[in-house]
Order: structure tokens, then C-alpha cells, then sequence
């Protein structure tokens, strides 16, 4: 057996990705530490990782942000490292830095590399300066009307309002002619303010509807930084990433290696280590331009694992045990396509409104280049305290219309009964003309799924539904007439019965 990476490691997240650090160290053989909230209890997480701590009350405050008590949790139990997920203090620079005080290993980028891209204005600069290039648009921090006129000027109207904190699409403000710029400054600074505490603002030109294309890029402490191309995550709503895929239908071989190379630049400049994403806009023309850089894991990550056979959780931790990325991942090439759908707890019939409740029955797809990451299982309450993702459901194939085809197949396979979920909004996308045409820009679901209209279901389906239900929970003997052939699935009504719990409530 290998030497042990680390003593052990404090999960500091919760869901679907939690489980999935778990599982890269029962890889490594490291033992691990689940921090839950009282809301958490029960949750996968928590039973699945070799020790569980509860850590707080459902507050994330108190909980999964409380830095001290993190820190507290980890020494008390005899870790030697954090590993921090996504979302919650993934990218806070005081984390990585109380855990070096507390002698704890970090698994992620040096505080240092996470303040510089935290700060968007900075993270331009010192892009430029490296030869990445940037959206047109003003080089430092806007301090009087007159350098948000010029820098309007110079780059053409629309343009945007941005805030340096910002991020995730808060603070920005598209104006479309000179007369309204100080207005929308004035709206911009208020608002980032209230959101960030920080009121600082700039100016860019404004990208009408491009495609959101990230990189892939891996750092060791030993001058090894990689790229493992790219990631398409076009299709989202109201900045929330719906479905993730690669290879991206918009680069060429040529495209994708500058990218691919500016990604790395980036990542260098930055002093960057451990797994990061340069997230880039792709406008008409092919043109390129740095957007941001994601200090983290992404929840998309295993599109590029799948398509790559990297383990990207499991370099995360070699690299933060001072090791060399791995040398399969030297000259790393693509095989076939993958694709993810997020499984969100929400209703899409009723403007996307978070769903909870019990799980009362559930089932994952299964077969041959199928993915599932959950952090729910039958019996497991989903709450509204938390992101409403409930799992991600991943698939490859050889080509991008058989990824789509097997996508379309795994979530009708995937029963998820008792609450709502975003897989028949899935399914719709996933079938939509433009989405098979590859034509997935940043206003997709705005352009397509707008005025989408949901089959209305009769109450004899739903009373059929349920009895197919009760009849696959005591099957019958096999014979001629309710042989799998000769009888509808009872999942294409079970999806009538899924809307007819909510017509029932
Ligand atoms: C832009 C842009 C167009 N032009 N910047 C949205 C989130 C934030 N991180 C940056 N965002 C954008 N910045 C310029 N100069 C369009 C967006 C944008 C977007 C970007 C990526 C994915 C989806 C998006 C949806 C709307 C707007």
C-alpha cells in the first residue's frame, strides 16, 4: 500500500460534493471527517465519511462558515488537512490562512492567488500584463465619471457596469448610451455596496449573448502547470449553470490550444496552485477574452474527468501534499463527449421555486458511461437552507448526439419521487432543435425555454401512475401479457404521478 497522503481530512461542505471528496480519499486511504449541521443529520455525507462531527446549527454562519469551529473540529479529531468543496468558504483567503496558522494543509490555491482573483479589477491587470486577453474596457478602478466616458468611448456602446467584488453576475448594469452611464454607475456602486461591502466599480464592453468556455488547469509546487481543456457552460439561468458539456462545439483545434495556453498563462501569473478554472467569454468571431478565475473545484468537474480520466479531487490532494501532478496527465488528450445536468430541487412549472420534502423513493440510472454524484438517497428531507442541487447526473459517449441521446435516457431512468426536480425542464432542453444545432450561447434558456409549455395531466393518468407504482413495488410472475415487451414502462407515467403530488397538495 502507498504512504498516506495525510492522517486524515475534514470534509468542510456538505451534499453532493462531500460525498465525492469522501470517495477520493477512500482512493488514497485516507481517512476522513464529516462536519454536519443540525439540519444534516441524517444526510449521506455525514454517514458515509469514516468520523462526523456536528459542527452547528442549520445557519451556515454557524455551521459550514463558522471558520473557528472548523478549524477546532479538525485539530480535536487529528486532521492534518481541510479540503473545502464548493460554495461555502471555498474561496474566502482567511480560510487557507487560519489553517496554516492552525498547521492544517489547505487543499486548494494559496490565499495570496484567491485575494488577487477575488478582486476582478486586480485579476485584469495582472492578466494583461501576462498577454491573457481581456475584455475592452478600463485598466484600474473607475474614480470619476470622466474615466468611465472615455473608457466608453474607446471600446463602443453597449457596455457594462461591473463591480471589482463581484462575480456570479451581481452589480453589473448594461448601459446602451451615453446619458445613462452615470446613472447606472450610481446603480452599480448602491448596489455592489450592499452586496459585497465594497462599492468599486468598472468598465468593460459589453459581449452581446457570447458563450461561457472555461479551462481546466492543474499546478503543482514543483513548476508543473497544465490545462485539461475546456469546459461549455453556456446554458444557464439567472447565473446558474443548468447543463455542463465538452468538448465545446465552438473551438477548433486551433482555438482551443491558444486557450488552452492562455489558461495556463493565466494560472502562472497568478501564482497559482492546486485545481483552478480560467473562465473565459467566446464572442461571434471566435475572439476570446478572460472573465474570471475560479479558485476551487467546479461543481462541472467531471465532464473533464470523464472525457480525460483524470481524477481531479485526487491530484487536488497529491498536490496539496507537495507530490507532482500525476505523470499519466502528461499530454493528456479528449476521448468521445460528456455531458452533466444538474439535478436541482425546484419546480421549473412554477418560476423554478425551490422544492423540499421527503424523498420517498429513489433510484439512480446505471449502464456503461454513466455518472451519477448525489448526496441524497430515499428517505433523505431536502430543506430550503441550502443550494437546491441534489446531485449531478454525468454521461459520455462517443459522440455529442449520443451523450444527448444517453442524457435524455439516464434521467428518464433517474426516479427521484416525493419532491420536485429540474429533470423534466432537463429533457426539454436536452431535445430542443437549437441544442442539438450546438447553438448554446449565454441567453439559450431566455431565448428557447421561455415560453415553454408543460403538458397538463389528466387525474386517470395519475391514478394509473400510482397503481403502476404499487404493482413495481410486489411484481407479478412474468407471463405473456405483462412481459416487459407487452406493457408500457410504468416510469413514462410516473413522472404524470410526480406532477400529481403537487396537483394534490
Ligand atoms: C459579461 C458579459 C458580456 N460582456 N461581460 C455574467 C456573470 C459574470 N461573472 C460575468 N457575466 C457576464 N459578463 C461583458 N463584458 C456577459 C455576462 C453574462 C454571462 C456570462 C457567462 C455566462 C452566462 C452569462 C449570462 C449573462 C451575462
Amino acid at each position: 500500500m502507498a504512504e498516506k497522503l495525510f492522517r486524515k481530512i475534514l470534509v468542510a461542505n456538505r451534499g453532493e460534493i462531500a460525498v465525492r471528496i469522501i470517495n477520493a480519499c477512500r482512493l488514497l486511504n485516507i481517512p476522513t471527517l464529516a462536519i454536519y449541521s443540525t439540519a444534516d443529520i441524517d444526510a449521506v455525507h455525514a454517514r458515509l465519511a469514516d468520523e462526523a462531527v456536528e459542527i452547528g446549527p442549520p445557519p451556515p454562519l454557524e455551521s459550514y462558515l463558522a471558520i473557528d469551529k472548523i478549524i477546532a473540529a479538525a485539530k480535536s479529531f487529528g486532521c492534518d488537512a481541510v479540503h473545502p468543496g464548493y460554495g461555502f468558504l471555498a474561496e474566502n483567503p482567511l480560510f487557507p490562512e487560519k489553517c496554516e496558522q492552525a498547521g492544517l494543509a489547505f487543499i486548494g490555491p494559496p490565499a495570496d492567488a484567491m485575494r488577487l482573483m477575488g478582486n476582478k479589477v486586480e485579476a485584469r491587470a495582472k492578466m494583461a500584463g501576462a498577454g491573457v486577453p481581456i475584455i475592452p474596457g478600463m485598466k484600474g478602478a473607475g474614480a470619476d465619471l470622466r474615466m468611465f466616458e472615455n473608457a466608453a468611448f474607446e471600446s463602443g456602446f453597449p457596455v457594462l457596469i461591473k463591480a471589482a467584488a463581484g462575480g456570479g453576475g451581481k452589480g453589473m448594469r448594461i448601459v446602451q448610451q451615453p446619458g445613462e452611464l452615470q446613472a447606472s454607475i450610481e446603480a452599480a456602486m448602491r448596489e455592489a455596496k450592499k452586496a459585497f461591502g465594497d462599492d468599486t466599480v468598472y468598465l468593460e464592453k459589453y459581449i452581446e449573448n457570447p458563450r461561457h468556455i472555461e479551462f481546466q488547469v492543474l499546478a503543482d509546487n514543483h513548476g508543473n502547470t497544465i490545462h485539461l481543456f475546456e469546459r461549455e457552460c453556456s446554458i444557464q439561468r439567472r447565473h446558474q449553470k443548468i447543463i455542463e458539456e465538452t468538448p465545446s462545439v465552438a473551438l477548433t483545434p486551433a482555438l482551443r490550444s491558444r486557450m488552452g495556453q492562455a489558461a495556463v498563462r493565466s494560472a502562472e501569473a497568478a501564482g497559482y496552485r492546486n485545481a483552478g478554472t480560467v473562465e473565459f467569454l467566446v464572442d461571434k468571431n471566435g475572439g476570446f477574452y478572460f472573465l474570471e478565475m475560479n479558485t476551487r473545484i467546479q461543481v462541472e468537474h467531471p465532464v473533464t474527468e470523464m472525457t480525460t480520466g483524470a481524477d481531479l479531487v485526487v491530484e487536488q490532494i497529491r498536490i496539496a501534499a507537495g507530490k507532482e501532478i500525476s505523470e499519466y496527465l502528461i499530454d493528456i488528450t479528449q476521448r468521445g463527449h460528456a455531458i452533466e445536468c444538474r439535478i436541482y430541487a425546484e419546480d421549473a412549472e412554477d418560476n423554478f421555486f425551490p422544492s423540499s420534502g421527503d424523498i420517498l423513493y429513489y433510484e439512480e440510472p446505471v449502464g456503461p458511461g454513466i455518472r451519477v454524484d448525489s448526496g441524497v438517497t430515499g428517505g433523505t428531507t431536502v430543506g430550503v437552507e441550502y443550494d437546491p442541487i441534489l446531485a449531478k447526473l454525468v454521461v459520455h459517449a462517443p459522440t455529442r448526439e449520443l451523450a444527448i441521446a444517453k442524457m435524455i435516457n439516464a434521467l428518464r431512468e433517474y426516479k427521484i419521487l416525493g419532491i420536485k426536480t429540474s429533470k423534466k425542464f432537463l429533457i426539454d432542453v436536452l431535445s430542443h432543435p437549437e441544442f442539438h444545432a450546438g447553438r448554446t450561447y449565454t441567453d439559450f434558456i431566455d431565448q428557447n425555454m421561455a415560453d415553454r409549455k408543460v403538458d397538463i395531466v389528466p387525474a386517470l393518468e395519475v391514478a394509473a401512475a400510482a397503481s403502476s407504482l404499487a404493482m413495481m413495488e410486489k411484481p407479478k410472475a412474468a407471463t405473456a401479457s405483462n412481459t416487459r415487451a407487452s406493457q408500457p414502462s410504468p416510469w413514462q407515467t410516473i413522472g404524470a404521478w410526480e406532477i400529481g403530488m403537487r396537483i394534490s397538495k
